[in-house]
């Protein structure tokens, strides 16, 4: 609860557009552009995904700092100058597997690197630098596909994950993002577990004029139900749907929730159109197991990454993109309404290694 109250606090002080750039301060009378094209270099992609803003850069620099000294310094000592051996590959390796990259992501990043350095006839280790940021580009750019969300009115969103990844706080934060870009934002209140979780939506929303669907019933399917509907006749934009956290081994609560994405798609057909998976990056390899199973159930089309700040484990991005290449949609770097943002890879790679 306390958590929630941080972000309402933060509704206060930071300044209300300043998650998506461009839309500072939108214009009523024009319609706001959508949240990022999925196609690079077309007219329509927003600033954001391809041109960060310095203070973003700066402040992803400064919360993946530790995953940065844990990673980054390590190879800098590793690709301070020397012959490019077995046992520098070796070394690079050992720093990969700490830095929770994963068995696999590491393995192929180094075949990756090792092709580079065969190819381009790379002989000093200060060359490997631009080697394993190459490997990492190709592995993560493709997951760099921000979502769009025009094409369906209303445009449902579920997220899911296990309790305390972050999915509430997310949700706060897309619905702030959202309305900043002149769009109707409906919450339905679907983690019926814990009536606090409710209530606190319900404040939340009143006061940023977010209409909030609950239900006491404490059933999950009935609150989307009711959530859709009310979303199709009010024609609201966007409806976010929060769930009850579960963990992937609880087979019973998992097979809740695809009940809660199925009774969604008989309210509206072909919602939920995104179903967003919140991975915690402190939980490390855990994340990866849970975006499998999580998938396995539901059919993930995107992930948010929260709580880059704070850990050493950043590295996880590269294990999840190499288990499952399901498209990163955003990443939290913090408990404050603006902290989260579309993934930008050249981005999270310099600020995890430079
Ligand atoms: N530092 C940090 N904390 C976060 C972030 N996202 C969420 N939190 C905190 O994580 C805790 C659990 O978040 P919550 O949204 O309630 O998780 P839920 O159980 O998945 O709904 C709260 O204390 C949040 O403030 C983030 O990106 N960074
Ligand atoms: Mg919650």
């Amino acid at each position: 609860m306390v958590k929630m109250k941080a972000v309402l606090k933060q509704v206060k002080i930071v300044p209300m557009f300043d998650f998506f750039k461009k839309n500072k301060s939108p214009d009523p009378a024009q319609p706001a552009p959508d949240t990022p094209a999925p196609h690079a270099n077309t007219a329509a992609e927003p600033e954001l995904a391809t041109q960060p803003s310095t203070s973003w850069a700066e402040r992803l620099k400064t919360s993946l700092s530790k995953t940065r000294k844990q990673l980054g310094n390590q190879l800098a000592g590793l690709f301070g100058g020397g012959k490019i051996d077995a046992e520098v590959f070796e070394e690079l390796e050992t720093i990969l597997l700490t830095s929770d990259v994963g068995v696999n992501a590491t393995k192929n990043l180094l075949n990756d690197i090792k092709n580079r350095v065969k190819a381009q006839n790379l002989d000093d280790t200060v060359q490997l630098k631009a080697a394993l940021k190459a490997a990492l580009s190709d592995l993560l750019t493709p997951l760099q596909q921000p979502l769009v969300t025009t094409e369906h009115q209303p445009f449902v969103i579920m997220l899911a994950g296990v309790n305390g990844a972050g999915k509430t706080t997310s949700i706060g934060k897309l619905a702030h993002a959202f309305q900043a870009q002149g769009k109707s934002v409906l919450i339905a209140a679907g983690d019926t577990f814990r009536a606090a979780a409710r209530e606190q939506l319900q404040v939340w929303g009143e006061r940023n004029n977010v209409h909030v669907v609950a239900q006491s019933s404490g059933d999950a399917a009935a609150v989307m139900f009711d959530a859709i509907n009310s979303a199709i006749a009010k024609k609201i934009d966007i409806v976010l749907a929060d769930t009850a956290g579960r963990l992937p081994t609880q087979m019973h609560l998992m097979d809740e929730i695809a009940k809660v994405k199925r009774v969604m798609a008989k309210s509206l057909p072909g919602a939920p159109h995104e179903v967003l998976l919140v991975l915690d990056a402190n939980t490390g390899q855990n994340a990866v197991s849970q975006v499998k199973a999580f998938d396995d159930a539901l059919g993930v089309t995107g992930l948010v990454l929260s709580k880059l700040d704070g850990t050493a484990k950043g590295g996880v991005i590269a294990a999840i993109a190499e288990a499952r290449p399901i498209p990163i949609r955003f990443i939290g770097i913090g408990e404050a309404i603006d902290d989260l943002r579309p993934f930008v890879a050249s981005e999270f790679i310099d600020a995890m290694l430079d």
